[in-house]
């Protein structure tokens, strides 16, 4: 049984029950969902100028699968919610998007698959929401998540959600 982090985010359509869903269809046969974040309102990172504010959220699965059977997964259910990345710019906004962040205390490197997710350790709307649930958890050789967090956490962009 292995420990995984997958990061959540949405920014267009109803982003909250987009995250739900998503949880929903994840937390199934091979995948036990095992914590939840709170859900953030993030401003986006990249992407076209004027794109709309995200919603994201991190959680802790416990799985019997291996890390590239969990990300075909992660995919399935973003196809399933109506994510179509052949038809989307890059950083550009999506219904939903599920990125594999850590697996176990596994390093993958290949050409489609990087485990820990390579710019986690950047990106305050990832680790914020993983610091609640993972506050320990390393990234790699770069330290626990806390501190990682801890120095990214000071310019607003991500702030709890307000509960519906
Ligand atoms: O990598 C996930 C998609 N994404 C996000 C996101 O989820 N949240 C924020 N705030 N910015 C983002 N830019 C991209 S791409």
């Amino acid at each position: 049984m292995t420990r995984a982090y997958l990061g959540l985010g949405s920014n267009l359509g109803d982003r909250r029950a987009l995250l739900r869903q998503a949880i929903e269809a994840l937390d199934w046969g091979d995948i036990v969902v095992t914590a939840r974040s709170r859900v953030y309102e993030t401003t986006p990172v990249g992407g076209p100028e004027g794109q709309p504010d995200f919603l994201n959220q991190v959680i802790a699965v416990d799985t019997t699968l291996d890390a590239r059977s969990l990300w075909e997964r992660c995919s399935a259910v973003e196809a399933a919610l109506g994510r179509s990345r052949d038809h989307e710019p890059r950083w550009g906004p999506r219904a939903i998007d599920i990125d594999l962040l850590i697996f176990g205390d596994e390093i993958i490197v290949e050409p489609d698959l990087v485990i820990p997710h390579p710019r986690m350790h950047e990106r305050a709307f990832v680790l914020i929401p993983l610091a609640e649930i993972a506050a320990g958890a390393p990234i790699g050789d770069l330290g626990p998540v806390e501190d990682l967090a801890r120095e990214l956490d000071a310019d607003g962009s991500v702030r709890p959600a307000e509960t519906p």
